[in-house]
């Protein structure tokens, strides 16, 4: 891949950090960004030494969503861009591609995830957030509904009452009140967030990567599905998981009492 101009990609072999790299506009979403996003995590989907992602943004915010400036995108002038081709093209691959990869991936939220910056963040499987974060469905105050995945995400994350008071009102919800409503996995304290972040995707890219990735499809899978259909689906992919090298792993460190290690296959 070219040399991201919107992006920062650090690869730690075993994991890739993406850093959001636009600070002076809080990592607005433009549509450079997003392709450029889009082709990170088409290499970190495909890249099988690579076994966790860590998601972060440069300076004081995380993302502040949509580039309501961007002159290529024109999103600002009302009218002037095709938003719904935008979101299907733009968008879209890069929610799906998160919520698909078949390795985990952390969000470390470092300032205010707001519009679709907050759908990014709430994207990611473990999201960390700095105390000092706030995440805002900013979307409404521009006469917009919330998109790129947010009316699917926040009831399943924090049920219909909280989605909609996010929604409605549009004000920011601190990271401990996201912790408490189980929208993030934690929040910490700013000065530890990288530190926290990077502990736990080293600790996620050396688990068993196939079984990580088949828990996240079946977990994905079941908001849809009927407990036999949940059922079914668990036994077929166990079938897969108990076929690894990790398991095999996995069980011999049990019955020798020592920690397993795993190779991600
Ligand atoms: C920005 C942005 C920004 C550009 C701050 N764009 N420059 C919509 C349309 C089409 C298709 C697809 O989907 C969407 C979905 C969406 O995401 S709609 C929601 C879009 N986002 C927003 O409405 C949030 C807009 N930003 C804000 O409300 C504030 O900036 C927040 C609350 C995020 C942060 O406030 P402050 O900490 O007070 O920072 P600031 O407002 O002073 O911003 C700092 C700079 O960043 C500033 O530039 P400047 O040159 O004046 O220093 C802002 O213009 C720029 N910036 N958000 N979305």
């Amino acid at each position: 891949m070219e040399t991201p101009t919107t992006l920062r990609i650090d690869d730690h072999s075993s994991y890739v950090v993406i850093t959001l790299n636009r600070p002076e506009r809080l990592n607005a979403l433009s549509p450079l960004l997003l392709r450029e996003l889009r082709q990170a995590l088409e290499e970190v989907a495909q890249d099988r030494a690579v076994r966790a992602l860590l998601l972060t943004g440069e300076g004081r915010g995380f993302s502040s969503g949509a580039d309501l400036r961007d002159a290529e995108g024109e999103v600002g002038r009302s009218g002037t861009v095709d938003v719904a081709n935008h979101l299907l093209h733009g968008y879209h691959p890069v929610i799906t591609l998160l919520r698909t990869m078949p390795k985990p991936v952390v969000c470390a939220i470092n300032g205010v995830a707001a519009g679709a910056g907050c759908s990014l963040a709430l994207a990611g499987d473990l999201v960390l957030a700095a105390r000092s974060a706030t995440f805002i469905q900013a979307f409404t105050r521009i006469g917009l509904i919330p998109d790129a995945g947010s009316t699917y995400l926040l009831p399943r994350l924090i049920g219909r009452q909280r989605a909609l008071g996010m929604v409605l009102l549009a004000e920011p919800v601190s990271a401990e009140q996201a912790e408490s409503w189980g929208l993030i996995w934690r929040a910490v304290d700013d000065d530890r967030l990288h530190s926290e972040a990077l502990a736990l995707v080293q600790r996620l890219a050396d688990g068993p990567t196939v079984a990580f990735g088949l828990a996240k499809a079946a977990l994905e899978a079941s908001f849809g599905a009927t407990l036999d259909e949940q059922l079914a689906l668990e036994a077929m992919l166990q079938g897969t998981a108990a076929q690894t090298a990790d398991f095999r792993a996995g069980v011999a460190a049990f019955q020798q009492k020592r920690a397993a290690q795993f190779r991600g296959e």
